[in-house]
């Protein structure tokens, strides 16, 4: 099983490069923010509290997030590996997914991390807000204040895996095609 994460701050293209790395490799994507979109858009009653918490830029508890990717992985028992995108975002989070992989026989390969400046990141998520119905990408305090959470909480994600020598930080920005071949260079050197 090949499991990637793919890392960065909002906005660094973790989605955009997720949708054609998923196509090229075959690897199952678990985007934790894709599933939250699905609980908000069943106004399930995870997804009517989680709107409030991510409209402010804030995280989802931890435990439900780890428990939606337990329920995926246990969903995808073929998958030839899962590309988890948006996940882990916190210690905990990194060490829960540890802890579900050792369950499987498997574990995290390598972490891909992109780098994107502040205004750059800025810049994408107002763009997109124009257009997609993302209430969390209408408001500029609301994207700094994600950005301001990834520095407090997330970064200790990356930390946790360099631990373990899995961490290659690239460039993320450029074309959407010219990141993507240098994501795929890194995967092709450990397939
Ligand atoms: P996510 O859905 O994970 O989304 P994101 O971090 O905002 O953006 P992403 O990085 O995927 O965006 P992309 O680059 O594709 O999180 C949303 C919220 O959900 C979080 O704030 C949090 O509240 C909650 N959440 C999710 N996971 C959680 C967890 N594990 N724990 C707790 N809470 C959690 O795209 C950005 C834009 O840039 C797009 O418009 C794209 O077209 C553009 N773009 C991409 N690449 C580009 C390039 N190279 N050049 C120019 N534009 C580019």
């Amino acid at each position: 099983m090949f499991n990637l994460i793919l890392f960065g701050p909002p906005g660094s293209g973790k989605g955009t490069q997720s949708e054609k790395l998923i196509f090229k490799y075959g690897l199952k994507h678990l985007s934790t923010g894709d599933l939250l979109r699905y609980e908000i858009a069943h106004q399930t009653p995870l997804g009517l509290e989680a709107k409030k918490i991510m409209d402010k830029g804030q995280l989802v508890p931890d435990e439900v997030v780890i428990g939606m990717i337990s329920s995926s992985l246990d969903a995808n028992p073929a998958a030839n590996g899962f590309l988890f995108d948006g996940f882990p975002r916190t210690a905990a989070q990194a060490e829960a997914l540890d802890k579900l992989l050792d369950l499987k026989k498997t574990s995290i390969r390598v972490m891909l991390a992109l780098e994107v400046s502040e205004e750059e990141l800025v810049r994408r998520l107002l763009k997109r807000g124009e257009t997609s119905d993302r209430s969390d990408d209408t408001n500029e305090n609301v994207i700094r204040e994600r950005i301001a959470v990834y520095h407090s909480k997330t970064t200790a994600v990356a930390d946790y895996y360099k631990k373990f020598d899995k961490v290659v930080m690239l460039k993320g920005e450029g074309t959407i095609d010219e990141i993507f071949n240098i994501l795929s260079m890194e995967i092709d050197s450990r397939l």
